[in-house]
C-alpha cells in the first residue's frame, strides 16, 4: 500500500498561500503510486517487461529492443556524484514563522509578518562520512535550511557547533583531505581517528576550540531532533532604514540538546546505522513534529570591537551570557520527503541565497563558501539548470536573460534574452530598493591588498579553555576519553606530542589527563606550527579578550547537563516482557510515559503475541535478537514467571547492563529484577532495599512510586554520575 504523510498534499486553508505553493510545486512533478499503466520514457505502453527480446528462445538479446536498452541506459546513469562533503544526510519539509515582527532589525518579509508561514526543507547530515556511513561517526552534523520565502530563497547553511575548524576558506581543502579515510587504502570511514586529521589539527593552533567541539558529546547527538543549530559565521541584519546590525543565528530543539555515549554511538552504528535518519522519519510519520525556535544574538555596528574577540573569525562564538539569544520565531518539520533522491540528494543549499534585509561580512571563512556552493552544484546536478529541479524552485517568481544550458526545464518565449532591451520593453525591469530589490550594504571598504590575517584573529585557546571549564564534570570525563580514543589511534609519536603541547595550553590537567593516556609527559611549550604564516598563540599579548583567558570564565549556555531536566516527549522505553508477564503494571507504565508523550515498545523472547497473566497476547514490536537498547532512551524488565528466562539468556544480559553502563534509567519489577542480579546491576544497598542510584527503579510491582522514579530520572536524559563506578560491577 502507499504510504500516506500525515500531512496531505492538497492545498489546505490551514497552510500559507506560500506553503500551498511549495506542496504543488512540488506535487505537480511527482509521479504519484495509483492504477497506472507501464510505460517507456516516451509513453509508449509496455507489454512484457519480463523478458528481453531475443532471436529464439534460446538465442541472443536484439539491438532492436528499445525498452530493454532505455531500462538499463537509465539504470547505469542513475547515480551522482555524492556531496564532497556532508554527503550523507536526511531532510523533511516544514514551515517557519516569526512570533512577531522584526522590522527594527530586517526587512526580509518572512521575519517581519508574523501571520506569514514560510516553507522550509531542512537537511541534517554527517561532514566526513560517504553516503552510505553510519550516523552515530564522531562529527559535525550540519544543519541546512532552506527558507522559501515570497521574496527569493534564504538559505542558513548551518552546522551543530558554532565555531569552525579553520578561520579561512583557504585551508578548507586541507581540512577536508585530512579528515577524509586516507588516500591510499581509504581507511578509516567516517571517523577522525586517525593520523593524517590529527597531523594537520596539530598543525593549525586556530582548530582547538572546534577540536573542543569536536571531541564533546555534540558530536554524537541523540537525534537530529535534539541538536542545537548555528549558523557559525556572523551576518548582517538589515532594516527599511538601511540600519545594519551584526547577528548570530541559532536553532534551538523544544526537545532539548542531547547526546549518546560514546560506547553506544559505535554499538548504535552496528544495530542500526540509520539510527538519526530513522528517528526524524518516524517521529514525523508518526505526527510528533520536531519543533526549533530561532534565535538571534544581535551586536550594534559600533560594538564591532567591544566584545575582546573578532566578530569576523569563525573560530570564536559570542558566549549567551555576554549577548542573550532572543528567542524570535519557530521551525516546525511536519512533512517527510516523497522520494530521497528527488528531494534529499538533489537539493542544493548555498551560503549566497539571502534575500533582502540579510547580508554578509566580511569573515574570510564566509566569503570562501560564496563561492563554493554554486561551484559544487555544477558537477554533483550537472549543469547550471539545478536551480530548476523541483527541491529548489523558487517560490518567489523567477524572471531573468539567463538561458538555455543542459537540462533546460523552461521554454522561454520571445526573442529578446539580454537588458537593456528596446523591443521587449525592458523587460524584465530591475527592482528599485522600495519595490523589493536587494541592495548590498553600503559597508565602507579599504585597504592594500594581503595575504594575512589581523593580529585580532590570533587567540587560539581562550575559548577553547572557556568552552572546557564550561562543561560538567561528566562531560569533561567524555571530552577527555575521546582524546585519549582519538589520539591513542594516531601512530605518529610526533603528532601526538604536538596535540598535548595544544591541550597544555588549553588546560593542565585535560593535557595530563590525555598525555597519561598516550604515555607522554606534558610539554610546558605550545606547539609551534609547521607554518610561519599562521600565528601560534600561546603569548598572552594575543589574548584580546582578557576575561575569557581568565580561567574561572565559564559559560553554562555551553554544557548540555546544566539543562535537564526536560521533557520526555517522543522518547522510546524498551519494556521487556515473557510469559505470564504482568499486564496491569506494564500498563500502568505505559499510561504514565504516554501521558507525558513517550512511548514503551514491547520487547519479547519472540517477534508476534506474548502472553501475559491476564492470559491476553500483546504484540512485541521487536525480539531480543532484533533489537538493541542502545536503541531506546530506558530499560524496563517486567515481573512474570517468564522473566526468569532472560537470567539465563545472554542477549537479555547485555541488554539490560548496556542500558546501565550508558547511564539510562532503568526499571524492574518482581522476577524482572532478577535480570539487573544477573547482569551485575546493583539493585541492593547496604542501608535495605533502597535502589542503587537515582536513575534504577525497582519493586514488587511497577507501582506509582516506582514509575515516577523512572520517568523522572528519564527527565535527566542520563545519570551520568553512575559512570565512575561503573568498572566494578560492569
Ligand atoms: Fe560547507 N560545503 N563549506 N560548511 N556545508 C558543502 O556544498 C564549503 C562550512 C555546510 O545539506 C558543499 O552542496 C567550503 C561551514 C553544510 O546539502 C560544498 C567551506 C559550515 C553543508 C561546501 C565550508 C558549512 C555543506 C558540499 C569553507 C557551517 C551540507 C555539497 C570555506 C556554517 C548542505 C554542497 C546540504 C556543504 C563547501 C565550510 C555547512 C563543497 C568551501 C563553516 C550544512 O560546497
Amino acid at each position: 500500500m502507499a504510504r500516506r504523510s500525515p500531512v496531505s498534499r492538497a492545498a489546505s486553508p490551514r497552510r500559507s498561500a506560500a506553503a500551498n505553493a511549495k506542496v504543488q510545486q512540488l506535487e505537480s512533478s511527482t509521479d504519484q503510486p495509483g492504477d497506472t499503466t507501464l510505460t517507456t520514457n516516451h509513453g509508449v505502453a509496455i507489454n512484457d517487461d519480463q523478458n528481453s527480446l531475443k532471436a529464439g528462445e534460446r538465442g541472443p538479446s536484439l539491438l532492436e529492443d528499445f525498452h530493454l536498452r532505455e531500462k538499463i541506459t537509465h539504470f547505469d546513469h542513475e547515480r551522482i556524484p555524492e556531496r564532497v562533503v556532508h554527503a550523507r544526510g536526511s531532510a523533511a519539509h516544514g514551515v517557519f514563522q516569526v512570533y512577531k515582527s522584526l522590522a527594527t532589525l530586517t526587512k526580509a518579509g518572512f521575519l517581519t509578518d508574523p501571520g506569514r508561514e514560510t516553507p522550509v526543507f531542512v537537511r541534517f547530515s554527517t561532514v566526513a562520512g560517504s553516503r552510505g556511513s553510519t550516523d552515530l561517526a564522531r562529527d559535525v552534523r550540519g544543519f541546512a535550511v532552506k527558507f522559501y520565502t515570497d521574496e527569493g530563497t534564504f538559505d542558513l547553511v548551518g552546522n551543530n557547533m558554532p565555531v569552525f575548524f579553520i578561520q579561512d576558506a583557504i585551508k578548507f581543502p586541507d581540512l577536508i583531505h585530512a579528515v577524509k579515510p586516507e588516500p591510499d587504502n581509504e581507511i578509516p570511514q567516517a571517523a577522525s581517528a586517525h593520523d593524517t586529521f590529527w597531523d594537520f589539527i596539530s598543525a593549525m593552533p586556530e582548530s582547538m576550540h572546534m577540536v573542543m567541539w569536536l571531541m564533546s558529546d555534540r558530536a554524537i547527538p541523540r537525534s537530529f531532533r535534539m541538536m542545537e543549530g548555528f549558523g557559525v559565521h556572523t551576518f548582517r541584519l538589515v532594516n527599511a532604514n538601511g540600519t545594519s546590525r551584526f547577528v548570530k543565528f541559532h536553532w534551538k530543539p523544544l526537545l532539548g540538546v542531547h547526546s549518546v555515549a560514546w560506547d553506544e554511538a559505535q554499538k548504535i552504528s552496528g544495530k542500526d546505522p540509520d539510527f538519526h535518519r530513522r528517528d526524524l522519519w518516524e517521529a514525523i510519520e508518526e505526527g510528533k513534529f520536531p519543533e526549533w525556535e530561532l534565535g538571534l544574538q544581535i551586536v550594534e555596528e559600533k560594538d564591532e570591537f567591544a566584545l575582546g574577540f573578532d566578530l569576523l573569525d569563525p573560530t570564536k562564538l559570542i558566549p549567551e551570557e555576554l549577548v542573550p539569544v532572543q528567542r524570535v520565531g519557530k521551525l516546525t518539520l511536519n512533512r517527510n520527503p516523497d522520494n530521497f533522491f528527488a528531494e534529499t540528494e538533489q537539493a542544493a543549499f548555498h551560503i549566497g541565497h539571502v534575500v533582502p534585509g540579510i547580508d554578509f561580512t566580511n569573515d574570510p571563512l564566509l566569503q570562501g563558501r560564496l563561492f563554493s556552493y554554486t561551484d559544487t552544484q555544477l558537477i554533483r546536478l550537472g549543469g547550471p539548470n539545478f536551480h530548476e529541479i523541483p527541491i529548489n524552485r523558487a517560490i518567489a517568481p523567477v524572471h531573468n536573460n539567463q538561458r538555455d544550458g543542459h537540462m533546460r526545464q523552461t521554454i522561454s518565449a520571445g526573442n529578446v534574452s539580454y537588458g537593456p532591451n528596446t523591443l521587449g520593453d525592458n523587460q524584465p525591469a530591475q527592482a528599485t530598493a522600495a519595490a523589493g530589490g536587494y541592495v548590498t550594504f553600503p559597508e565602507p571598504l579599504g585597504g592594500t591588498k594581503v595575504r594575512q590575517r589581523g593580529a585580532s584573529f590570533f587567540d587560539h585557546y581562550s575559548q577553547a579553555r572557556m568552552f572546557f571549564r564550561s562543561q560538567s564534570a561528566p562531560e569533561q570525563q567524555h571530552l577527555i576519553k575521546a582524546l585519549r580514543f582519538e589520539l591513542g589511534k594516531v601512530k605518529s609519536p610526533d603528532v601526538q606530542e604536538r596535540m598535548v603541547r595544544h591541550l597544555a595550553q588549553i588546560d593542565k590537567e585535560l593535557a595530563s589527563s590525555v598525555g597519561r593516556a598516550l604515555g607522554l609527559t606534558v610539554p610546558a611549550k605550545p606547539a609551534a606550527p609547521p607554518n610561519h604564516s599562521i600565528p601560534a598563540d600561546g603569548d598572552p599579548k594575543n589574548h584580546q579578550h582578557r576575561e575569557l583567558a581568565d580561567p574561572t570564565i565559564v559559560s553554562s549556555a555551553l554544557s548540555m547537563t546544566a539543562h535537564v531536566p526536560g521533557p520526555i516527549a517522543t522518547r522510546k522505553v524498551a519494556v521487556l516482557v515473557a510469559d505470564g508477564f504482568d499486564a496491569a503494571g506494564v500498563a500502568a507504565l505505559t499510561k504514565a510515559l504516554a501521558a507525558r508523550g513517550a512511548a514503551a515498545v514491547l520487547v519479547g523472547p519472540h517477534v508476534g503475541q506474548v502472553v501475559a497473566d491476564d492470559n491476553k497476547g500483546y504484540a512485541a514490536a521487536f525480539s531480543i535478537l532484533t533489537t538493541s537498547s542502545v536503541l531506546f532512551d530506558a530499560v524496563a524488565v517486567a515481573d512474570g514467571p517468564g522473566a526468569a528466562d532472560w537470567t539465563r539468556d545472554v542477549d537479555a544480559i547485555e541488554f539490560v547492563k548496556d542500558a546501565y553502563r550508558h547511564c539510562k534509567a532503568v526499571a524492574a519489577s518482581g522476577e524482572g529484577i532478577k535480570l539487573f542480579r544477573a547482569a551485575d546491576i546493583p539493585v541492593d544497598e547496604p542501608e535495605g532495599d533502597r535502589p542503587a542510584d537515582a536513575a534504577t527503579a525497582v519493586g514488587d510491582r511497577f507501582t506509582p512510586q516506582v514509575i515516577k522514579r523512572f520517568v523522572t530520572a528519564m527527565a535527566d536524559h542520563r545519570l551520568w554520575a553512575r559512570e565512575p563506578g561503573l568498572h566494578l560491577p560492569i
